[in-house]
């Protein structure tokens, strides 16, 4: 007889994702996975996202922490429905947890649902949430040597954003070199380099996510 121990809860967390899935598509909502590092911007990313999209799309956000509510709060504050998960200790956001948010959004009024997954550059890829795309942060102060380290981050993301462009000039930081490992480990990855403070390179990222958020909803 076959003995599952270790690849148990991945396989059932594969089951409720596709469940997740198929809920998101019945309701025409696209939901984005955002992962990086704590600190990378991945808030201040989505407050450009939805700064920049709201007038276009009815957006929700999940908001995933090991404690707290601080991002919940920020995204409270521009009028977005919120709801925050507290993992209590778990370093990623597993597909069950997002079945049971899913309760809490009106659906039917939503067009987008970000979610914010938990700062940390190893296990939120391997698993699925029943995400329709994903989008890895990687901001200049964390190093160009960070998709050789974490290949799997950067090998299952669609989409990834090289954030704090702005602090180039600071930094030793090859962007040459970056755009080489993520191509090497996904020849498919859309990249985008991009300022959260001053804004540059937020235009293009933008436009990508809108087409990427047209081709599941309309
Ligand atoms: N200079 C600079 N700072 C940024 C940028 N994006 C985010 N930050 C700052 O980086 C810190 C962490 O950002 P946050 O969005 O909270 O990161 P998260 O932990 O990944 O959600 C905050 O102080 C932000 O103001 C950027 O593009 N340039
Ligand atoms: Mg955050
Ligand atoms: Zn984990």
């Amino acid at each position: 007889m076959e003995i599952k121990v270790v690849h148990q809860i991945l396989e059932w967390n594969e089951d409720v994702s596709r469940q997740v899935a198929d809920v998101l598509s019945e309701n025409k909502v696209c939901m984005i996975n955002v992962m990086g590092s704590p600190g990378a911007g991945k808030t201040s990313l989505i407050t450009t996202v939805i700064r920049q999209l709201s007038h276009k799309y009815r957006i929700g956000v999940i908001e995933g922490d090991i404690a707290g509510q601080i991002d919940a709060e920020k995204m409270q504050d521009m009028g977005i429905p919120v709801v925050q998960l507290n993992t209590d200790g778990a370093c990623h956001i597993e597909a069950m947890s997002i079945q049971n948010i899913l309760e809490s959004f009106d659906l039917a009024n939503l067009d987008v649902i970000i979610v914010e997954n938990i700062g940390n550059l190893v296990c939120p890829a391997e698993f699925n949430i029943g995400e329709d795309f994903r989008v890895a942060i990687l901001s200049v102060p964390e190093g160009d040597d960070k998709v050789e380290k974490y290949p799997l981050m950067f090998s299952e993301t669609d989409i990834l954003v090289v954030n704090k462009f702005d602090m180039l000039p600071y930094f030793d930081f090859d962007i040459q070199r970056v755009f080489a490992n993520a191509i090497e480990v996904n020849p498919d990855v859309e990249i985008f380099t991009l300022s959260n403070k001053t804004g540059d390179g937020a235009e293009a990222f933008v436009e990508a996510l809108s087409a990427r958020i047209d081709e599941k909803i309309k």
